[in-house]
Protein backbone atom coordinates (compact mmCIF):
# COMPACT_ATOMS: atom_id res chain seq x y z
CA UNK A 1 0.00 0.00 0.00
CA UNK A 2 3.19 2.18 0.42
CA UNK A 3 2.36 5.04 -1.67
CA UNK A 4 1.78 2.99 -5.08
CA UNK A 5 -1.39 4.50 -7.06
CA UNK A 6 -1.58 8.22 -4.98
CA UNK A 7 -2.99 10.90 -7.03
CA UNK A 8 -1.70 13.48 -7.92
CA UNK A 9 -4.21 16.22 -7.15
CA UNK A 10 -3.20 20.16 -7.77
CA UNK A 11 -4.15 22.49 -4.96
CA UNK A 12 -2.44 25.52 -6.25
CA UNK A 13 -5.43 27.14 -6.51
CA UNK A 14 -7.68 25.88 -4.47
CA UNK A 15 -7.85 28.72 -1.85
CA UNK A 16 -8.87 31.33 -4.65
CA UNK A 17 -12.11 29.87 -5.08
CA UNK A 18 -12.96 29.71 -1.53
CA UNK A 19 -10.65 30.51 1.61
CA UNK A 20 -10.13 28.06 3.67
CA UNK A 21 -9.34 27.65 7.56
CA UNK A 22 -6.92 24.87 8.16
CA UNK A 23 -5.67 23.35 10.93
CA UNK A 24 -3.05 20.84 11.52
CA UNK A 25 -2.75 19.40 14.89
CA UNK A 26 0.45 17.32 15.13
CA UNK A 27 2.04 14.97 18.01
CA UNK A 28 5.44 14.77 19.65
CA UNK A 29 6.62 11.65 19.77
CA UNK A 30 9.77 10.82 17.45
CA UNK A 31 11.20 14.30 17.07
CA UNK A 32 12.97 13.88 13.22
CA UNK A 33 9.76 12.12 12.01
CA UNK A 34 7.44 14.49 13.53
CA UNK A 35 9.56 17.75 12.16
CA UNK A 36 9.17 16.05 8.58
CA UNK A 37 5.16 15.12 8.89
CA UNK A 38 4.83 19.22 9.67
CA UNK A 39 7.21 20.57 7.65
CA UNK A 40 5.69 18.51 4.92
CA UNK A 41 1.82 20.06 6.26
CA UNK A 42 2.97 23.44 6.62
CA UNK A 43 4.33 23.41 2.53
CA UNK A 44 1.31 21.63 1.33
CA UNK A 45 -0.56 24.72 3.21
CA UNK A 46 2.00 27.31 1.33
CA UNK A 47 1.48 25.58 -2.13
CA UNK A 48 -2.46 26.20 -1.23
CA UNK A 49 -1.60 30.01 -0.51
CA UNK A 50 -2.74 29.07 3.11
CA UNK A 51 -1.75 30.29 6.83
CA UNK A 52 -2.56 27.62 8.95
CA UNK A 53 -3.11 27.40 12.90
CA UNK A 54 -0.73 24.65 14.81
CA UNK A 55 -1.61 22.51 17.73
CA UNK A 56 1.07 20.58 18.92
CA UNK A 57 -0.39 17.82 21.61
CA UNK A 58 1.67 15.44 23.74
CA UNK A 59 0.99 11.74 21.66
CA UNK A 60 -1.22 10.65 19.20
CA UNK A 61 -3.71 9.55 21.48
CA UNK A 62 -4.67 12.99 22.17
CA UNK A 63 -5.23 13.50 18.41
CA UNK A 64 -8.73 13.16 18.52
CA UNK A 65 -9.98 15.14 21.15
CA UNK A 66 -7.90 18.03 19.96
CA UNK A 67 -9.62 17.51 16.55
CA UNK A 68 -12.92 17.06 17.96
CA UNK A 69 -12.29 20.57 19.57
CA UNK A 70 -11.05 22.23 16.34
CA UNK A 71 -12.70 20.62 13.69
CA UNK A 72 -16.24 23.17 14.62
CA UNK A 73 -13.54 26.48 13.54
CA UNK A 74 -11.85 25.25 10.34
CA UNK A 75 -13.19 23.92 6.97
CA UNK A 76 -10.05 21.30 7.16
CA UNK A 77 -7.91 19.76 10.15
CA UNK A 78 -5.24 17.59 9.30
CA UNK A 79 -3.91 15.41 12.31
CA UNK A 80 -0.12 14.26 11.97
CA UNK A 81 1.48 12.07 14.52
CA UNK A 82 4.21 8.78 14.72
CA UNK A 83 3.41 5.67 16.45
CA UNK A 84 6.32 3.06 16.30
CA UNK A 85 5.27 -0.59 17.64
CA UNK A 86 7.31 -1.88 20.84
CA UNK A 87 7.41 -4.90 22.57
CA UNK A 88 3.68 -4.02 23.91
CA UNK A 89 -0.30 -4.17 22.70
CA UNK A 90 0.25 -0.21 23.34
CA UNK A 91 0.98 0.34 19.69
CA UNK A 92 -2.00 -1.49 18.74
CA UNK A 93 -4.14 0.37 21.58
CA UNK A 94 -2.81 4.13 20.60
CA UNK A 95 -3.13 3.35 16.75
CA UNK A 96 -6.52 1.96 16.82
CA UNK A 97 -7.72 4.95 19.14
CA UNK A 98 -6.09 7.20 16.69
CA UNK A 99 -7.36 5.86 13.61
CA UNK A 100 -10.72 5.00 14.86
CA UNK A 101 -11.17 8.87 17.03
CA UNK A 102 -10.34 10.88 13.67
CA UNK A 103 -12.49 9.10 12.10
CA UNK A 104 -15.21 9.72 14.40
CA UNK A 105 -14.83 13.41 14.57
CA UNK A 106 -14.29 14.07 10.65
CA UNK A 107 -17.72 12.29 10.00
CA UNK A 108 -19.63 13.41 13.12
CA UNK A 109 -18.56 17.15 12.35
CA UNK A 110 -18.43 16.48 8.38
CA UNK A 111 -15.01 18.51 8.82
CA UNK A 112 -12.61 16.99 6.37
CA UNK A 113 -9.03 15.51 8.72
CA UNK A 114 -6.36 14.65 7.09
CA UNK A 115 -4.67 11.44 8.28
CA UNK A 116 -1.25 11.71 8.41
CA UNK A 117 -1.05 9.07 11.21
CA UNK A 118 2.36 6.76 10.34
CA UNK A 119 1.94 3.40 12.24
CA UNK A 120 5.46 1.71 11.72
CA UNK A 121 7.09 -1.08 12.41
CA UNK A 122 10.49 0.50 12.76
CA UNK A 123 11.88 3.86 12.71
CA UNK A 124 13.49 3.64 9.34
CA UNK A 125 9.66 3.12 8.04
CA UNK A 126 9.14 6.45 9.55
CA UNK A 127 11.93 8.20 8.39
CA UNK A 128 11.27 6.91 5.02
CA UNK A 129 7.84 8.45 4.82
CA UNK A 130 8.21 12.09 6.56
CA UNK A 131 9.36 13.96 3.14
CA UNK A 132 12.92 14.24 4.70
CA UNK A 133 15.85 14.35 2.23
CA UNK A 134 15.88 10.83 1.23
CA UNK A 135 12.24 9.94 1.95
CA UNK A 136 10.29 7.82 -0.61
CA UNK A 137 6.98 9.70 0.52
CA UNK A 138 5.67 12.82 2.10
CA UNK A 139 2.59 11.96 4.03
CA UNK A 140 2.19 15.21 6.38
CA UNK A 141 2.17 16.77 2.65
CA UNK A 142 -0.20 14.41 1.28
CA UNK A 143 -2.62 14.54 4.62
CA UNK A 144 -2.89 18.06 3.84
CA UNK A 145 -3.48 17.83 0.15
CA UNK A 146 -6.37 15.14 0.88
CA UNK A 147 -8.27 17.41 3.44
CA UNK A 148 -7.97 20.45 1.86
CA UNK A 149 -9.12 18.83 -1.44
CA UNK A 150 -12.04 17.43 0.24
CA UNK A 151 -13.09 20.49 2.22
CA UNK A 152 -12.84 22.83 -1.57
CA UNK A 153 -15.29 19.56 -2.84
CA UNK A 154 -17.69 20.03 0.14
CA UNK A 155 -17.50 23.77 0.30
CA UNK A 156 -20.99 24.27 -1.27
CA UNK A 157 -22.64 22.29 1.64
CA UNK A 158 -22.18 23.96 5.16
CA UNK A 159 -20.54 21.41 7.79
CA UNK A 160 -23.08 21.24 10.39
CA UNK A 161 -21.46 23.07 13.25
CA UNK A 162 -20.26 25.51 11.37
C1 LIG B 1 2.71 5.99 25.51
C2 LIG B 1 3.06 6.11 24.06
C3 LIG B 1 3.87 5.16 23.43
C4 LIG B 1 4.39 3.96 24.15
N1 LIG B 1 4.23 5.27 22.16
C5 LIG B 1 3.78 6.34 21.44
C6 LIG B 1 4.14 6.48 20.07
O1 LIG B 1 4.89 5.70 19.47
N2 LIG B 1 3.63 7.55 19.40
C7 LIG B 1 2.79 8.48 19.99
O2 LIG B 1 2.35 9.41 19.31
N3 LIG B 1 2.46 8.36 21.29
C8 LIG B 1 2.94 7.33 22.03
N4 LIG B 1 2.60 7.21 23.34
C9 LIG B 1 1.85 8.30 24.01
C10 LIG B 1 0.33 8.27 23.85
O3 LIG B 1 -0.06 8.66 22.55
C11 LIG B 1 -0.32 9.24 24.86
O4 LIG B 1 0.26 10.51 24.71
C12 LIG B 1 -0.12 8.78 26.29
O5 LIG B 1 -0.61 7.49 26.47
C13 LIG B 1 -0.81 9.74 27.29
O6 LIG B 1 -2.21 9.80 27.02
Amino acid sequence: MAGHGAPTIDITDINQKQPLRLAIIAASWHTAIMDGLLDGARRAAADAGIEPDVLRVPGSFELPVAAARLAPHYDAVVALGVVIRGGTPHFDYVCHAATSGLTDVSVQTGVPVGFGVLTCDTEEQGLDRAGLEGSSEDKGYEATVAALSTAASLAPWQAVNA
